[in-house]
C-alpha cells in the first residue's frame, strides 16, 4: 500500500512542496497553502499505483464499469484520502512538529461543487466502495465550474450566491489535454444510402464543443487500487470559431464560443426557461458523448473489436441525464465502427443498465422533440428509430390498442420520453429500496414491467461507513473497535456483533458519553463559527435534505410550533429540551420550499423572543447544508427525521448515515426507513403516519378532504396559525387547505404529535434510549454502500474483484 515512510520523508517531501508550489518556507504558509502542499503530496503518492492499476485493467483485459451521473457530491477529500493510504496519524504528527493541526487544515478544503442531493452523494459512495471492494469501476461526469448556489439566510430568507469552490483550484484533480475528444451540436443529419444497399448516415453543419478531461483518482480502502472519476470541461475549438470568421459572421462566431464555455459552469442550470432547459440537454449529450468516446478510444486500444464491447464493459446511468448514452452508443457502434442495427442494439442493451431514483412525474425528464432535434439531429433520428421498431413490437403484440403505445412510447406528445428511453434500452433497471423497486413494478413504470419483467430489480442504497461512520466519528469509532474489535471496518455486516453490548451497562455508558462528546462538538462549532447557541444536554433531533414539499420539514416545524403553543400555555409543562435542527437548500425557483425556510426561520424567532419557550426549545436552521456540515451533524443526532409521505421518497440515504451514529429513526414507512425498520424492529424505531399503499389509495380513489381535518382537530387549527404571522405563508396555507394538501402533513399531523412524544417518552429512559442506539449502530452494516456495491456488481455488472 502507497504509504510515506516516515515522518521525516513526509517533511522533506513537505519542505519541497512548500518551495515548488508557493516559494515559502514552512513558517510563512498559509492553512489553505498547507492544504494544498498535502493534497499535492497524497496524489503525487498515489501516482505509481494510479498507473498500475489502468495497466493491469488493460493487460488483464478485465470487465469494467463506467458510473455515468449527472452529480458527484464528493465532500472534501483530504481526510478521506489519508484515511484510505492510512497516513492520517502520520501527517498529523508531521503536521504538529510544524506547528500546524490538521484538524484546522481540513476546513480549508472547499467542499467541491460537483453535486446537490441524495443522488449526488450515492454516486460518490458507489465510487468510494468500488475502490475499496477493488472493483474496476471508474465514474464520469461534469466539471462545473459552479455549484449549485452557496446558501445563505437573510432574515429568515433563502439568498443563493455563486459557489466558486474553483477559485482557488482543485489540487486532486488532473487535467489530461491530450484525451480530449470533440462532440457536435447542431446542423443536419440525414440518411443517404451507401454500398451494398445500405444506408449511411450524413451529419454536416455542427458545431463542434471540445470536451477536456480532468481525471480525479478515487483511492480504495488501505489497498492498492485507484480507479479513476473522469470530470469533462467544455472548450470552444479555435476551428470551429474561425469557420464561423471565415464567412464574416462575428456574431455567430461568439455566441458559438459563449455557448460551448457555458456547457460546463453551472450545475442544473434553472429549467424554468427554454434556454435553461436547452442548456442541461447540452450538457446531458456533451457527458455521455464525451465520456463515451473516450471508453470506445480506450476499449479499442487495449481490448479489441467493437463487436464484444458488451462482454469487457458496462455502462450504468445515475438516474435518466446519461439516459442519451443509449443513442449515442448506437451511434458509435454504427456510424464510426460499421455495425448493423442489430448488432449495435444488441451491444448497446447488454451494456446499460439503469438506476431509478425517483417517482415524482416532475422529475422523470421529457424534452421538447423541436429543441432535441435541432440540437441532437444525429441522435434524434436513432431515438426516432428506436422507438419506431419498439412501437411495432407493440403493435404486434397489442393490434389496434393506442393507448398500450401512449404508456410506452419514447417520443410521445411531441416530447422525448427519457425514462422510456432507459427502460428499452437498458437489460438491468432497478429502484433504490424495496418498496421503491415494488412502486416502480406496479405503479410507474408498471406498463413496461409487464413486457419486460425480468429487467427489474431492487438494490436497496448504502453510504460509505467510512466516511459516514470512520472519518466522521473517531469517537464512536475507537469504542466499537474497543468492544467487538476491527473487523467490521472490512466487513460492515460484522457490526452486528455489537448488538447485544445493547444490554451492557458499562457498555452503554460509554456509548452515552460518545454521543454527549458530539453533540458538544457540535455546540460548540456553531457557537463559534455560525454564532448559535445550543443546549448540549437537549434532544438533538435533525431533518438535513433538501428543503421539498414531500420530504415534510413543513410537518416538523408545524409540530414544534405546537410545542411552543403548549409550553407558553402551560409554562410549568414537563418537557425534555430539545433543539431541532433543519439544514438544506431549495431549489431557486421552488417558491414553496424557500417559503418553508422562511416559516423555520419565523417559528425560531418566536420562540427565542420567548422566555417561557426557549428555556425548553429552539430551533436553528443551519445555512449551507452540504458534506462537510453533514459529517458535524449526524454524529450528533439522537433523532433522525425521515418523515416524507410514504411512497415519495425513493431510499433516502441520510437516514442510514444517521443509523451508523446511533440516532433514532423517527419515520415514515418509506423508502429505505422500511428496511430499517424492519433491521431494528418497533421496539429501537419510531414509525407514524400513513403507508405507501394508504397514500396511493386517496391518490387513485379520493377521500381525503384537508378541510375536514381542519374543521375537526383544534390541534390543527391552533397549528396553523403561525401562517398568520406574515402574509407570504399564505401559499402554505392555501397548499394545505384550498389545494387539499397533496403530501398529506394535516393527515398525518396527529400521529406525528404522538411519535414525538413517544421519542420524548423513550428519551427520559436513557437505558433503553441506549439500547435502541446500540441496535440501530449494530445494524447498520447493511446499509453500507459496500453491500450494495456487491449486489450491483453481482447481479447487473457481473464485475470481479482485481488485485493490485
Ligand atoms: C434521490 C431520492 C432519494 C434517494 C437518492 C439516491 C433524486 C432524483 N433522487 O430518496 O430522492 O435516496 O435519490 O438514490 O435525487
Amino acid at each position: 500500500m502507497r504509504t510515506w515512510k516516515s515522518k521525516k520523508e513526509f517533511k522533506e517531501l513537505f519542505v519541497k512542496k512548500a518551495e515548488v508550489l508557493f516559494e515559502k518556507s514552512v513558517k510563512e504558509l498559509s492553512h489553505k497553502e498547507v492544504y494544498q502542499i498535502i493534497a499535492t503530496m497524497i496524489k503525487d503518492l498515489v501516482t505509481d499505483e494510479w498507473i498500475q492499476t489502468e495497466k493491469i485493467y488493460n493487460h488483464k483485459r478485465v470487465r469494467q464499469v463506467y458510473y455515468f451521473s449527472i452529480e458527484f457530491l464528493l465532500g472534501r477529500l483530504l481526510n478521506t484520502n489519508l484515511l484510505n493510504c492510512d497516513m492520517e496519524n502520520l501527517c498529523r504528527s508531521a503536521l504538529q512538529d510544524f506547528g500546524f493541526d490538521l484538524e484546522e487544515i481540513f476546513p480549508e478544503e472547499p467542499d467541491p461543487g460537483l453535486g446537490n442531493g441524495g443522488l449526488g452523494r450515492l454516486a460518490a459512495c458507489y465510487i468510494d466502495s468500488m475502490a475499496a471492494l477493488q472493483l474496476p469501476g471508474h465514474g464520469c461526469s461534469i466539471r462545473y465550474q459552479y455549484g449549485l448556489f452557496d446558501q445563505r439566510i437573510i432574515d429568515g430568507q433563502q439568498v443563493e450566491l455563486p459557489d466558486a469552490w474553483l477559485r482557488n483550484g482543485f489540487p486532486w484533480e488532473t487535467k489530461k489535454s491530450d484525451k480530449a475528444v470533440d462532440v457536435r451540436f447542431g446542423g443536419h443529419a440525414y440518411m443517404r444510402p451507401g454500398k451494398g444497399g445500405t444506408l449511411v448516415c450524413v451529419h454536416e453543419h455542427y458545431n463542434t464543443v471540445r470536451a477536456v478531461p480532468y481525471d480525479v483518482p478515487v483511492l480504495g480502502y488501505q489497498n492498492h487500487t485507484v480507479n479513476t472519476l473522469r470530470l469533462w470541461k467544455a472548450e470552444y475549438t479555435r476551428e470551429n470559431m474561425y469557420g464561423q470568421l471565415r464567412y464574416g459572421d462575428y456574431r455567430k462566431a461568439l455566441q458559438y464560443k459563449d455557448q460551448a464555455q457555458q456547457i460546463s459552469r453551472f450545475l442544473y442550470p434553472n429549467d424554468s426557461t427554454y434556454e435553461g432547459r436547452k442548456l442541461r440537454l447540452m450538457q446531458e449529450y456533451f457527458f455521455v458523448s464525451a465520456g463515451l468516446q473516450s471508453i470506445m478510444r480506450h476499449y479499442k486500444k487495449h481490448y479489441g473489436s467493437p463487436k464484444l464491447f458488451d462482454r469487457y464493459i458496462a455502462l450504468h446511468i445515475n438516474d435518466t441525464h446519461p439516459a442519451l448514452i443509449i443513442p449515442e452508443l448506437m451511434r458509435i457502434l454504427m456510424d464510426e465502427e460499421g455495425l448493423s442495427w442489430e448488432d449495435a442494439w444488441r451491444i448497446t442493451t447488454n451494456s446499460v443498465a439503469y438506476t431509478n431514483h425517483t417517482i415524482l412525474p416532475e422529475a422523470l425528464e421529457r424534452w421538447s422533440i423541436p429543441m432535441f432535434q435541432e440540437l441532437l439531429p444525429r441522435i434524434f433520428l436513432i431515438v426516432d428509430e428506436i422507438n419506431r421498431r419498439w412501437l411495432e413490437a407493440v403493435q404486434q403484440r397489442f393490434p389496434g390498442q393506442e393507448d398500450k403505445a401512449r404508456e410506452v412510447a419514447i417520443l410521445w406528445n411531441n416530447q422525448v420520453h427519457m425514462a422510456s428511453l432507459a427502460v428499452v434500452g437498458s437489460h438491468s433497471i432497478n429502484g433504490v429500496a424495496k418498496l421503491h423497486s415494488e412502486i416502480l413494478k406496479i405503479n410507474t413504470l408498471k406498463p413496461f414491467y409487464t413486457w419486460f419483467p425480468e429487467r427489474f430489480n431492487n438494490k436497496t442504497n448504502g453510504v460509505t461507513h467510512r466516511r459516514w461512520l470512520i472519518e466522521s466519528n473517531p469517537q464512536l469509532t475507537e469504542l466499537i473497535c474497543d468492544t467487538i474489535g476491527k473487523d467490521w471496518i472490512h466487513a460492515p455486516e460484522k457490526l452486528l456483533a455489537l448488538e447485544p453490548f445493547g444490554n451492557d451497562a458499562a457498555f452503554r455508558e460509554r456509548l452515552a458519553e460518545v454521543k454527549q462528546k458530539r453533540k458538544e462538538i457540535l455546540a460548540e462549532y456553531l457557537h463559534k463559527e455560525r454564532n448559535i447557541t445550543i443546549n448540549p444536554h437537549s434532544i438533538f433531533d435533525i431533518q438535513i435534505k433538501r428543503m421539498h414539499m414531500y420530504k415534510r420539514q413543513l410537518l416538523n416545524i408545524l409540530h414544534v410550533y405546537h410545542l411552543y403553543r403548549q409550553l407558553i400555555e402551560n409554562p410549568g409543562m414537563d418537557i425534555v429540551p430539545r433543539t431541532f435542527i433543519f439544514g438544506g437548500k431549495a431549489a431557486a425557483s421552488y417558491g414553496e420550499a424557500k417559503i418553508t425556510i422562511q416559516l423555520i426561520n419565523t417559528v425560531a424567532r418566536l420562540i427565542d423572543q420567548d422566555y417561557r419557550a426557549a428555556r425548553k426549545l429552539k430551533v436553528v436552521f443551519l445555512e449551507n447544508y452540504n458534506v462537510s456540515l453533514g459529517q458535524k451533524l449526524f454524529p450528533a443526532a439522537d433523532v433522525s427525521e425521515q418523515i416524507s409521505t410514504a411512497s415519495k421518497e425513493a431510499s433516502g440515504t441520510g437516514n442510514m448515515k444517521f443509523m451508523f451514529n446511533g440516532a433514532i429513526t423517527l419515520g415514515t414507512m418509506d423508502g429505505a426507513n422500511v428496511e430499517i425498520h424492519q433491521e431494528v424492529g418497533d421496539e429501537h424505531s419510531v414509525i407514524f403516519g400513513l403507508r405507501a399503499d394508504e397514500v396511493q389509495q386517496y391518490y387513485q380513489q379520493g377521500g381525503y378532504s384537508s378541510w375536514d381535518i381542519y374543521n375537526s382537530d383544534a390541534d390543527v387549527r391552533r397549528a396553523l396559525e403561525v401562517m398568520e404571522e406574515n402574509p407570504m405563508f399564505g401559499q402554505l396555507r392555501e397548499a394545505l387547505l384550498d389545494r387539499n394538501d397533496e403530501f398529506f402533513v394535516l393527515k398525518d399531523f396527529k400521529s406525528y404529535c404522538a411519535a414525538q412524544q413517544e421519542i420524548e417518552r423513550r428519551y427520559r429512559d436513557a437505558d433503553g434510549w441506549f439500547r435502541s442506539s446500540t441496535v440501530n449502530i449494530a445494524h447498520a452494516g447493511h446499509f453500507s454502500s459496500d453491500r450494495s456495491i456487491q449486489e450491483y456488481a453481482d447481479d447487473i455488472w457481473y464485475l470481479s474483484p482485481v488485485k493490485i
